[in-house]
């Protein structure tokens, strides 16, 4: 049977599942909160090369990672440390170790360009960057445009003195002793990035109350099978990485509460996916719409391998109920046998606010859910702002514990997205169903998803704007069968400029990190659609026909 929210104002929703309790707790302590009770058990894995550490290992390493930080390296509490580094359980030792030392988080896309890296991290101020071998140029690269600069540790490395390198071993092995701050649960721990609903990504505020209550808001006994689980030796698959939220609090630290396993790979291989699916045996699966359709229509994923999952969870960009079937078939099992789980979620709101019961009518297979606790949400209309009744589609705004803070050093930005009473503009056009189910309909934000991961439009103007051949340029995103969504170029040119297509996918491909490069092609105009106020008119673009692009 479902639940339907009561309604506090007319179509002012707030959630079926009543109220947390927003409490005092930091985020690590919180997610440790019970680890002695499975001590012994494996606690995170990396899926490449086996490497593993039990729940007290990996709390003691956390432990002294902290006094490494603060005692060795003289990281301050509000001081902010990087992180490039991949799905690796040495990421749980350092995000855990950084936040217990009371230091503030932001985390990088290992494979972005040194570019990318330096833009984030001086942004916010980092004093310190924890990397693995591969990405050491990019870290050393970057640090030297960091003020106040204070060391690189080096995750399977040694330490090298004179670079200012400490090796994350030694770190731990040497028994550095400091005073830890008493953490205040409003405090800052973690700086993502987000592009949020227009402009360049911005730093998100998350504060350890919003990241302890979204996991608590999860955790509610209708989500998943919480309780009844906790601490039977659930084994968690994921991809989605440890360095985007829904990695980090959606899949990490919601797991690591309950005391499973968490076997994780750095880069997604098919083989190696399909080699942990075998070795481990997962009974869950996090995923994003890509993997699941990998899952569901890649031949060499052979439904003996999926016998393991109970619960497949999908979220991070719109699937289609065309592939969610798809993979029920490929199991051969109905929704009741598998739980097929979607969520919905935004950096901005740490990120979780819509998820789908871990019962539920079949009819509602394409909804993304319902409110989360202590969660409120109203549906408005584009043209006149009014809140909107069901089956009505409107931008899709929500209240609730797990809304950032605010973005870092822009005032502007945060008003814009959250309003004077507190309400989270997010950009994405939904509508909900009498039963207070949610649907996912569009998109009127900037944002491109490409594989869940965030393209910002804006990033990718800018630099073929610095073109001297460039008068304007637009970016939007095409849809694409695996993909999602790719981004896609229209680029105007100056009077007797010249500019190949490959050029301009060069460009890009030269700068930015592989899912911004345009795969979606680049086409040349005599001018970018734009309205009065001279802003980009995006669906004009989206559904301009045009040849196809050659290369
Ligand atoms: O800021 P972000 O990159 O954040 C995310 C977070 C996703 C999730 C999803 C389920 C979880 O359980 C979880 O822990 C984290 O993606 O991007 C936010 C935007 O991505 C789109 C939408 O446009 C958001 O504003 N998006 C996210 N989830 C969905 C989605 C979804 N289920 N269906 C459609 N679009």
């Amino acid at each position: 049977a479902t639940q339907t929210a009561p309604v506090l104002e007319p179509n002012h929703l707030v959630s079926p599942y009543g109220e947390i309790s927003v409490g005092n707790e930091n985020l690590t302590d919180h997610v440790f909160k019970d680890f002695e009770e499975w001590s012994d058990s494996p606690c995170v894995t990396c899926g490449a090369s086996g490497r593993s550490y039990e729940y007290g290992m990996m709390r003691l390493m956390i432990e002294r990672c902290s006094t490494a930080l603060a005692g060795h390296l003289k990281l301050k509490p509000g001081e902010t440390i990087g992180l490039i580094l991949p799905n690796l359980p040495e990421f749980v030792v350092l995000i855990h170790g950084a936040m217990k030392a009371g230091l503030v988080v932001t985390f990088a896309n290992p494979l972005y360009t040194s570019d990318e890296v330096r833009r984030q991290f001086t942004d916010c101020n980092v004093k310190a960057i924890a990397t693995i071998e591969m990405f050491m140029p990019v870290a050393m690269e970057v640090s030297k445009s960091l003020k106040d600069y204070k060391g690189t540790i080096w995750v399977g490395g040694e330490d090298d003195k004179t670079k200012g390198i400490h090796g994350l071993r030694s770190l731990l092995m040497a028994g550095h002793e400091a005073d830890l701050p008493k953490l205040n649960a409003d405090d800052v721990c973690l700086i993502p990035y987000s592009s949020g609903t227009t402009g360049l990504p911005k730093g998100v505020m998350l504060t350890h109350k919003n990241l302890v209550s979204n996991i608590k808001q999860v955790q509610t006994p209708k989500f998943m099978k919480y309780e009844s689980a906790k601490g039977k030796g659930d084994v968690i698959l994921t991809v989605p990485p440890f360095f985007h939220i829904y990695g980090f609090n959606g899949v990490l630290n919601y797991n690591l509460v309950l005391g499973y396993h968490i076997v994780s790979l750095p880069k997604f291989t098919p083989e190696d996916y399909i080699k942990c699916l075998i070795e481990y045996k997962p009974t869950t699966l996090f995923v994003v719409p890509s993997l699941l359709t990998f899952l569901a229509t890649h031949p060499s994923v052979k439904k003996e391998y999926l016998e393991s999952v109970e619960t497949i969870m999908v979220g991070a960009a719109p699937t289609t109920d065309s592939m969610l079937e798809k993979f029920l078939l490929k199991v051969g099992k109905t929704k009741d046998q598998i739980k097929l789980l979607q969520g919905y979620g935004m950096t901005e709101s740490s990120p979780v606010t819509l998820l789908t019961p871990y019962i539920y009518p079949y009819d509602k297979i394409g909804s993304i859910g319902q409110l989360v606790p202590s969660t409120q949400a109203r549906v408005i209309s584009l043209t006149t702002g009014d809140s909107l009744g069901p089956h009505e589609s409107g931008e899709i705004l929500f209240k609730g514990p797990q809304v950032m803070k605010g973005y870092w050093n822009n005032e502007k930005a945060t008003k814009e997205t959250v309003d004077n009473e507190g309400w989270l503009h997010t950009g994405d056009v939904a509508y909900y169903d009498k039963d207070h189910y949610f649907y996912i309909v569009d998109r009127t934000k900037e944002l491109i998803k490409v594989k869940g991961n965030q393209v910002s439009p804006t990033e990718i103007e800018n630099i073929i704007m610095e073109r001297p051949e460039v008068a304007d340029v637009a970016v939007v995103g095409m849809p694409d069968a695996l993909a999602g969504e790719v981004p896609k170029a229209f680029v105007v040119l100056k009077p007797n400029h010249k500019l190949t297509d490959k050029q301009v996918y060069d460009i890009i491909a030269q700068k930015l990190v592989k899912y911004k490069h345009l795969e979606g092609g680049v086409a040349f105009l005599d001018a970018i659609p734009r309205n009065a106020a001279g802003k980009i008119m995006r669906n004009e673009l989206k559904l301009k026909r045009f040849p196809p692009i050659r290369h």
